[in-house]
This record gives C-alpha cells, structure tokens and sequence, in this order.
C-alpha cells in the first residue's frame, strides 16, 4: 500500500525529518517549490503533530540567515528546506556565516534524479557542489530519487550529521534527488502516516555518543610555558561556543580567574558575565593610552581575536607567551601568528589545569598589581565619558554606543550588526553587554543577513534590540517576507547616517565628496516612514535620548516589530569623537 513512487517519497520525508528532529531540530523554514513537495507536505504533518515549528520564506537567502540566527540563540539544530537550482545558491551566504561562525544548520534542498541531471532538464543545475566549500559534509540520499533510499541509508545520513554537528558545528548539506509524482493523493497520505505514526514514530533510534577526547600531551606542551602564579591577563574574544555551554564557560573563566587574580578584556560579544572579579572596562581604551606600558609575561586569549587594531598592535608588539583556546573550532585563528593554540575548549582546559598542575581550585588569589592598574585607568576613563556624553547630547554613534546598553534594559538581548556598530560598541559600551546575551555575526562579518539574522534571533529570544546602520539594514529587507516577521518582539534601532559611514572613516581624506559617496559610501534616498508602512511595522523618528529611552519603553510594549530611526551627522560625529579621544589619550 505504501510501495508507490508517491508513498516512498513522502514516507521517507517523513522518516528523515523525523530522525532530524530526534537529534535537536526544533524550528524549520520552509521556502516554497514543487521539487520539494513531498518534504513539505511531511514538514506540515510533523508540525500538526507538535513536533517541530515552521516558518516560511519565500526569500532562500533571507531563510539561511534567519535558521542561523535561531540556531545561535537556541543552541539547537536549525533546517531550511528549499527546491532545486538557484534556490540552492542562495543558500551560499548563510552557510559561509555558520561555517566561520561554528552554527549548526541543516540544509535539505530537493534536486532532480540523476537520469534528468547534466542533460539540460528544467531548473536541474551541479547544485550539488553549490555549498561544497564551507559545508561540513555534503551528503545525498539515492540519485534515482528519494523512494529508492531505504530506511538505514537515512538513520546512516541522520547519524553522520548528528557526529559531525556534535564534533565541529557547522553547516551540513543534505542534497534530495526526488523523482515524481511529488504529490500525493489524500487517500495515500492517510495511509501512509498510519504506517508512520504506528511503526517509525515511537521507534528507538540509538545515536552513539561521540566522546572529543583531548590531547593531553598538547595541554602539557602548551602549559610548559605557562606560569599561573606570574602576571598576565586574559583576553576574551567573541563567543564561538553553544549558548547551552555558556554558563559553564563561565563557571571556568571564573576559577581561572580566581586563582591567577589576572585582569580580564571581555569582547561585547564574549557571553562573559558581567559580575566576573577582574573585568577591565574601557580596555580597548585603556590599551590605546597604554600600549607600550602594560608589561606581562603571558596572554590567555580565548576564541578569535576581537576587532580591534589597538588589541591587534599590542599583540603583535607583545613579547611573552601567548595560549588561545578555542571552543570547538578546530582551523587557525590568531592571524598575529603568535600563539600557541588548544583545540579542546575553556573547561576542558581549565579541568586539566586543576588534575595536573596540582593548583587548588580553592585557592583564591588577589588581584595582581597589573589587575588593579587597568582597572583603575578603566575606570578613570569612565568617569571622563560620564562626564562628556549625558542624555542631553545630540545623538551621535559613539554616545549611543556607551548610553544604549544603559537604557536597553540590562537583561534584555542585544544583536549588532556588522560595519561600525560593533566596532562603537568594543571601544564605548562599558561591559554593558555583558549583563545579557549579545550577539554579533562575526564569522565572515557579512552585512547581508542582518534583519533575517535578527528576526531569527527574536524568535528564541526577545524583546531583542537590533541595533543596525542604513545600508546593513536595507541590504536585507526582503527579511519581512519570512513568515510572521512583523509579529516578532523585535525593535530595530536603525542608525541612518546615509550610507557606510565606516568608509568614511577610512577614505574621505583623500577623496572629493562626490567621489566618496560614488564609490563607497552608497547613500539611499529611502523614505523610511514608507517603506515601514509598506511593510506593516510600526515606526519612530527620534532625535536626542530622552525621546528614544521613551521610544524603547513604547516598542517593548507592543511586542512587534519597531523601527526606531536615529539621523547622524557623520561631520559632527568624527570631529566630537576626535575632540573626546584626545582628552581620554592625552590624560
Ligand atoms: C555582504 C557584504 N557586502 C559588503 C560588505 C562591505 N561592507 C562593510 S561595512 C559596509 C557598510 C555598511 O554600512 P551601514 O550598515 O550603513 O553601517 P555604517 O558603516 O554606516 O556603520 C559594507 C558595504 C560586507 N561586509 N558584506
């Protein structure tokens, strides 16, 4: 009864979605075509059964962005499923960001049997190799179509994936070659769920766990040079791990910390929790004034190296041992080439610290002299910025990177987009990330996901404040066609400075204006009010910060979608922020 093209087809997608669920996929988006029906008709079933959310994207680039972004922020698997040919490709830049970014994702994109392959049938494309370069694996079921897979060629495909995600996280391609009828008749569906629901659903699948083992005689090598009881600090880049691991990352950070009383640089986008002893803030800062000052023997860096080119010039210049421990990331990442880097993670770390370097874990240790002086030049720059940058200022970029974090509520999340806002946000915003999840795409520094990444974050975790400049923001707009998307408890506070301001930074000494605007800054004449009111979401223009601490206190409470648009004068912004540098550099 079920031994039909049709049946096989949909049953199938029923057994593989179902083993993909099994092992962490929560939420899947959907994106239209017929090459995929049978996987969406079971996508459909498996959602009325309450086993997995769906969403809808009708955009492919917008659905791989937005299956990241609820990836990052729930920790878990996340699915898009597409149809055949250029759908595939537009899948590319969301698999480059969680290739980098360490995310797991799964794509499963329906193709065409093998015999219509390389023979110029409709819409059939090499879409097989599209994702090749950045995914993990690339895995296909049989080339004659879905119906002629069996069930253990599946569990095998559901097992490799679920080893692969559970090792090195990244993006994995599974590729369907479907033959027709892609529908099916009523009649044959009910039959077939039965089936399904009878004897496949409840089944026991037993994934063997997969144990990283560590390399101890790595660790002994790397340690060898390490003096725990002499000065040096730790550095803290972007968070790389799962955001199930990150309270105990924390918890290792914290008896690091602990028995070396090291001064600590937390990235905004660490996940180091703000009540950790040692937290320096204004480092970036600090570093700037004192670059050729801060003498230590040794850097614990842990994950990539923050944006940051004082950060860069110090490490470069730096003359002691520098560690980098990375959280499940196995490739290089310290392009100073100068340290010793440990593939295995914090905690695995800091456990054979305590099991072979016989240091007490008890056993804490004050705050070493190098500790005490960051911190306090930290805070003597904090008090200068007190005192320049007030609620009563004219909005710039840099003021809104020191006040937002104080009037975002500190529990609620916060995501930066790439391009100036997190480079703002590393030098102005105080550690006021660190009292909430805050994240940032830093994998490939992309600023084509934004919104998608946002709305996808929102989904998991919310009232979320996006904080964007124009372009990012405008890059993805086709993010609103992602199902419900103006429903989601997002506000977007939208930084319209006309253009890539970061460029001007870097080029408008040597450029007329025209030339400037022409070839890199971009500017859009975008009437924003309307193009918000096309898409349904609420919006507000505001103008200094009394009004957009009240604009934040409207949007948490509506519980959309909310853009809060901030105009900049890019002008008054490099020379103000020139004029506050020096004051800070020069006292
Ligand atoms: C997909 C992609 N294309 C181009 C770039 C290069 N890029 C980096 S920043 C930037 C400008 C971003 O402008 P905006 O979002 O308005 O932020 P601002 O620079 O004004 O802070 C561009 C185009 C990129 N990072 N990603």
């Amino acid at each position: 009864m079920t031994s039909s093209i049709e049946c096989k087809n949909f049953l199938r997608s029923l057994q593989l979605l179902n083993l993909l669920i099994k092992i962490g996929v929560k939420n899947l988006i959907l994106c239209p075509g017929s090459r995929s029906a049978p996987l969406a008709i079971a996508a459909g079933e498996l959602n009325k059964l309450g086993l997995v959310n769906i969403f809808n994207s009708i955009d492919e680039r917008s659905a791989g962005f937005h299956s990241l972004g609820i990836s990052a922020a729930s920790g878990n698997l996340s699915l898009v499923i597409t149809t055949s040919g250029t759908a595939v490709s537009n899948l590319l830049p969301a698999a480059v960001e969680a290739d980098r970014s360490c995310k797991g994702i799964i794509f499963l994109t329906a193709d065409r049997p093998l015999r219509l392959k390389d023979c110029g049938a409709n819409q059939t494309v090499n879409q097989e190799d599209f994702l090749s370069s950045v995914c993990r694996r690339v895995l296909t079921t049989n080339l004659n179509g879905l119906h002629e897979t069996q069930e253990n060629e599946i569990f095998n495909l559901v097992r490799i994936t679920e080893k692969q995600i559970s090792t090195f996280p990244g993006p994995i391609h599974l590729n369907i070659p479907i033959d027709k009828p892609l529908d099916i008749s009523f009649l044959n569906k009910k039959n077939v769920l039965e089936v399904f629901e009878k004897i496949y659903l409840k089944k026991k699948y037993v994934f063997q766990k997969v144990e990283i083992k560590s390399d101890k005689n790595k660790f002994l090598e790397i340690s060898k040079s390490l003096d725990l009881y002499e000065s040096g600090i730790i550095l803290v880049g972007p968070y790389q791990g799962s955001v199930n691991d990150l309270s105990s990352f924390n918890k290792s950070l914290e008896q690091l910390q602990k028995i070396t009383g090291w001064p600590v640089f937390a990235d905004p986008v660490s996940g180091v929790y703000s009540d950790l002893r040692g937290l320096v803030v204004n480092w970036e800062l600090v570093l700037r004034k004192n670059q050729n000052h801060i003498k230590c023997k040794q850097l614990l860096r842990l994950g990539p190296m923050s944006s940051s080119i004082d950060l860069e010039e110090f490490l470069t210049k730096f003359e002691g041992i520098q560690i980098l421990i990375k959280e499940k990331n196995y490739r290089k990442l310290d392009p100073i080439k100068k340290s010793l880097e440990y593939d295995f993670g914090l905690s695995n770390f800091t456990s054979i610290i305590f099991e072979e370097l016989s240091i007490n874990e008890k056993n804490k240790k004050s705050l070493t002299p190098l500790a005490l002086d960051l911190i306090k030049e930290g805070e003597q720059i904090k008090e200068i910025l007190k005192e320049k940058i007030t609620n009563d200022n004219q909005i710039t970029e840099y003021k809104l990177a020191n006040l937002v974090p104080k009037l975002w509520p500190a529990e609620n999340p916060i995501m930066l987009s790439a391009s100036s806002p997190i480079r703002d946000w590393l030098t102005f915003s105080e550690n006021g990330t660190l009292t909430r999840n805050c994240f940032s795409f830093r994998g490939a520094s992309g600023i084509d996901g934004t919104l998608s990444l946002a709305l996808g974050i929102s989904r998991i975790k919310n009232p979320l404040l996006l904080v964007t400049g124009d372009l990012a923001f405008v890059h993805d707009i086709n993010g609103w066609l992602i199902e419900n998307s103006v429903d989601m408890n997002l506000t977007i506070l939208l930084i319209n400075n006309n253009g890539g301001n970061i460029f001007n930074r870097i080029y408008k000494k040597n450029l007329k204006e025209d030339e400037l605007k022409k070839l890199f800054l971009m500017p859009k004449e975008i009437n924003w009010p309307k193009l918000s009111e096309s898409y349904q979401v609420h919006f507000k223009s505001v103008t200094n910060f009394k009004k957009l601490r009240e604009a934040f206190d409207w949007s948490i409470s509506i519980q959309k979608s909310v853009i809060i648009k901030v105009d900049i004068d890019p002008e008054n912004e490099i020379s103000e922020k020139n004029a506050l540098l020096e004051k800070i550099i020069g006292s």
